[in-house]
């Protein structure tokens, strides 16, 4: 499912960055990068696409061509383990984790500005899909280190997606590690591991001879998980086969933070076959408009591939082209990231 309409936190409002963002984390690529970061990173070679995709949602369109670089990405989503190694070597403490200025929000319930995240709670039965406040929650005290809140831990989910992450953390993270985050072009580029114009990452087919290919919701969202694919929440990475290029879990488990500000339609092609942009990017937040409701006085970042809640009852972006926009202030119990290392060349084979 989508996330989008669950965007302001506290249920009420959003929240600005209670740290600016580091200018570090943006221009971070290493050139020459040691061997130890290519570690579990795949090379994507460059070529072009054709982007986007006209058979579902309208933010999906226009399909267009573009053309990207070659580029480094991490062959799964940054797990908890990964992520907990960086908050050792700095003390990063989330946005999540961090107190909310009662200043910044005047109309806002005090009670709910306590530090805290997005949690999903399966419904006891059938509810009006129109109302996302049916199954999330602002859960006070859920972070990456409490991802079903207090009382909860991450025993056992050393090797799942951190999740719970804003958009400033999975840039501090990647700024630490030398990377940085994908755009969207690259991002759609990689999940389509060769198969340009596919439905899936793996092809035109959901399931294969019957094969789950990712970890999302079978049955009716949000009361019922056939469990078809063996997990309810998120997998351990790499659980699923990888695509075309190995890389695991581009559809479902985790939604993914890119480093492009969201816009509602994609640009219409360019005349000619010579004209397709080349690595395209997003980077001013104004572009992202406002989205109605609360908090949407920030700005949207794209987030990509869909998520273990996203069932085609409801919300059928497990795919290459899905995109959403995304409150950069947002932590949910369903959305972390992956890095890319651009600007370094390619392996020696
Ligand atoms: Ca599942
Ligand atoms: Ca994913
Ligand atoms: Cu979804």
């Amino acid at each position: 499912m989508s996330t989008t309409s669950a965007a302001s936190r506290a249920g009420a409002q959003g929240r600005a960055p209670a740290q600016p963002a580091r200018s570090a984390a943006r221009n971070s690529a290493a050139r020459n990068p040691a061997r130890h970061q290519l570690r579990n990173m795949a090379w994507i070679p460059g070529g072009s696409f054709w982007m986007g995709s006209a058979d579902f949602y309208p933010e999906e369109r226009p399909v267009h061509r573009v053309s990207v670089d070659g580029f480094w990405v991490d062959e799964h989503p940054v797990t908890v383990e990964e992520f907990r190694r960086f908050v050792k070597a700095t003390g990063y403490v989330t946005v999540a984790e961090r107190p909310l200025d009662p200043a910044d929000y005047p109309d806002a319930d005090p009670a709910l500005l306590v530090p805290g995240s997005l949690v999903f709670h399966r419904t006891a039965g059938p509810v009006d899909l129109r109302d996302y406040s049916n199954w999330w929650a602002y859960v006070p005290g859920a972070s990456w280190r409490h991802p079903d809140g207090p009382g909860s831990d991450c025993r056992g989910r050393e090797r799942h997606p951190v999740t719970h992450v804003a958009c400033e953390d999975a840039e501090c993270y990647a700024s630490w590690a030398g990377k940085e985050l994908p755009t969207e072009a690259e991002w759609e580029y990689a999940a389509r591991g060769g198969l340009d114009g596919a439905v899936y990452a793996w092809g035109d087919e959901f399931a294969p001879d019957g094969q789950p290919m990712a970890n999302t919701w079978q049955g009716q969202f949000p009361w019922q998980n056939l469990l078809t694919d063996g997990y309810e929440g998120t997998s351990p990475v790499g659980s699923f086969p990888a695509n075309g290029h190995g890389l695991s879990d581009m559809a479902g488990n985790v939604w993914e933070w890119t480093g492009d500000y969201f816009t509602p339609r994609h640009p219409a092609e360019a005349a000619g076959a010579c004209c397709a942009p080349r690595n395209p990017r997003v980077s001013l937040p104004a572009s992202s408009g406002t989205a109605a409701g609360p908090g949407s006085q920030l700005p949207r970042r794209v987030i990509k591939g869909g998520s273990h809640l996203c069932a085609p009852s409801y919300c059928l972006r497990y795919r290459p082209a899905a995109r959403q926009g995304e409150a950069i202030d947002t932590a949910t119990c369903h959305l972390g990231f992956r890095c890319v290392i651009r600007g370094s060349s390619p392996p020696d084979r």
